[in-house]
């Protein structure tokens, strides 16, 4: 049981998108229409690079794709209608949307008095989270408002691990990117990678979902 191995942590920190749930596939839904719009070519390989990082990064990372240049409020009024296509789909979201083993680990951080944060890139995760139902799990929520460097910058999981008032040793991060990754080894936090140990180097430990967690 990889729990069993958090017995000197005393805070869990999540990222949101790939951990606790796949907003991943509305945010290329929503890319590839603006990429759509723009002529661009935009394939699923070209989406992982968005994963975990901000939405104007995400943005300038699509246009670089396209050679195409915009200024600064053009590149505004393209994120924020990314956005609302994004929100519109984020209607639909249910309490069925969470990832597999995600409510029964937080249950039991929650009841073995583990403190909970959210770390996540996303300016939607309290939105999000309100759908899934899953926000009175959170202690701390440090999202995409709260930062102003983004992963691999440790500022969110530092952040988070302030406002629990713990020693950023005794935390560990749940992350599916490579960035987070990066942002909480270098805050000196444990990190379990979610996903392939190939495309995901550097974490402590490995697991494909959580219900490894507990199994
Ligand atoms: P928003 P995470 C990240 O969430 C996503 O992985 C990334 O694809 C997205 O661009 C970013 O949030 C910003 O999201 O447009 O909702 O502010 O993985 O850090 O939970
Ligand atoms: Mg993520």
């Amino acid at each position: 049981m990889l729990v069993l191995k958090f017995q000197h942590m005393k805070g869990v920190i999540f990222d949101l998108d790939g951990v606790l749930v796949d907003t991943a596939v509305y945010h290329f839904m929503a890319w590839k229409r603006l990429a759509k719009e723009l002529n661009i070519d935009f394939t699923e390989s070209d989406n992982e690079r968005l994963k975990g990082v901000s939405r104007m990064r995400s943005l300038e990372i699509l246009l670089e794709l396209g050679h195409i240049s915009a200024s600064e409020e053009e590149k505004k009024l393209l994120a924020e209608k990314k956005n609302s296509w994004y929100m519109e789909m984020l209607q639909n979201l249910t309490e069925d949307h969470l990832l597999p083993g995600a409510r029964s680990l937080l249950n039991y951080l929650k009841t073995n008095g583990y403190k909970i944060a959210l770390g996540s890139a996303s300016k939607n995760a309290r939105f999000i989270l309100m759908k899934l139902g899953i926000q009175s799990f959170f202690d701390v929520i440090v999202d995409g408002n709260r930062v102003v460097n983004a992963k691999p910058d440790p500022e969110v999981f530092i952040k988070a691990a302030d406002d629990l008032g713990l020693p950023y040793r005794q935390c560990v991060v749940f992350e599916d990117s490579l960035a987070g990754i990066e942002a909480a080894k270098s805050a000196g936090m444990k990190v379990v990678a979610v996903g392939n140990q190939d495309l995901l180097p550097g974490a402590d430990w490995y697991i494909q979902k959580l219900t490894e967690c507990l199994g």
